[in-house]
């Protein structure tokens, strides 16, 4: 049986090839074991997988007594955002604020300790963010790079109360260690196993305070040209639409919706694929069969379609409404 492995499987191994200390394996194995599609097919490689990191959590039991935190968490909505930032940023503070979380919010460095996950709606569609420690040297343990790496984006909180520049040095030379480089929203992404390219939104906070403006100036000035920035308050609220709006601008998706003959479209529950999406990749989406089983397909939308019957590669826009027929 295939196993249908996808590209981003291969990266994780490699990484897995490079690994020298135990944790670090552990880390690429459960990516490993994340990526793999679950079906018959791979059965007997998860189980392999899963043997490898009962083996190596052993051997890094041993070594150290720190508590291995629990390293993945499922996604869900379209994707998973990790908010990151130094320490008192108001990570906690947007998360507690636009979703359904409630992480500790406090006056004081440090407060944040595990990885906390929040969904956000925004129109018809949930976005998972995640709440991480600071980013610091001292607190950046291997499951966070694990977490990191596996995001489909990051967000970076900058505090506009403290100089952005030397935050966002700060928080560039640790993602560096981390083998995570930030690209532009509209670069391909690659994953090669040694660099993990990821899409970044800079999320510059507490515009509500007096002193900010030079602290922006400069963050507006330096990276304006190479990734895309919002001003916010989390605290006030200040923002926070535009946030959602770029954030899901970032991730570069489309949503299409689906309709049975005669009937109305159901907009409540789009079909979130990647920009540049056949026919063929969204009625895999509505039902895995569907590959073999589509005869043809009508579209509406994209401005001049009107239920014109198209081909498999076909390729969907914002907004479509496919008819399927099999
Ligand atoms: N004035 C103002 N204060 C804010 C804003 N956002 C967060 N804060 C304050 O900043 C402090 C830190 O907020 P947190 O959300 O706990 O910061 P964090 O980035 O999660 O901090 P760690 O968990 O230590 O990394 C708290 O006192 C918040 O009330 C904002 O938009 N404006
Ligand atoms: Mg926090």
């Amino acid at each position: 049986m295939p196993t249908n492995l996808p590209p981003q499987y291969f990266g994780a191994e490699k990484a897995f090839r490079l690994a020298r200390v135990p944790e670090e394996k552990i880390a690429a194995l459960e990516e490993m074991l994340a990526i793999m599609p679950k079906h018959k097919g791979t059965d007997h490689l998860r189980a392999e997988l899963r043997a490898r990191i009962a083996k190596l959590t052993q051997v890094s039991a041993k070594k150290t007594v720190t508590h291995r935190a629990s390293t993945v968490i499922p996604k869900e909505g379209i994707a998973q955002v990790a908010i990151i930032g130094l320490p008192n940023a108001g990570k906690s503070q947007l998360i507690a604020k636009v979703t359904n979380a409630s992480p500790t919010v406090a006056d004081y460095p440090f407060t944040t300790h595990t990885a906390i996950p929040g969904m956000m709606e925004f129109e018809n569609i949930k976005i998972q963010l995640i709440d991480t420690p600071p980013l610091v040297p001292s607190s950046i343990e291997f499951w966070l790079t694990n977490l990191l790496r596996r995001a489909e984006a990051l967000m970076i909180m900058v505090d506009l109360d403290s100089d952005s520049l030397v935050q966002m040095e700060a928080i560039t030379a640790a993602l560096g260690k981390m083998r995570i480089e930030l690209v532009s929203g509209k670069a391909e992404e690659e994953q090669t196993g040694i660099v993990y390219h990821k899409k970044v939104l800079i999320a510059a906070n507490k515009i509500d305070l007096s002193q900010t403006k030079e602290s922006l100036v400069a963050l507006e000035e330096n990276f304006r040209d190479k990734l895309p920035i919002v001003v916010i308050s989390a605290k006030n609220g200040i923002g926070l639409e535009e946030l959602k709006l770029k954030l899901y601008e970032m991730l570069d998706v489309i949503r299409v919706y689906t309709k049975a003959p005669g009937d109305k479209p159901d907009f409540s529950e789009p079909i979130v694929l990647s920009r540049g999406a056949t026919l063929e990749d969204t009625a895999v989406e509505v039902h895995k069969d569907f590959l073999a089983r589509l005869k043809y397909a009508r579209v509406w939308g994209s401005g001049k379609h009107a239920g014109i019957m198209v081909r498999r590669d076909h390729i969907m826009k914002d907004g479509d409404i496919i008819e399927l027929h099999i």
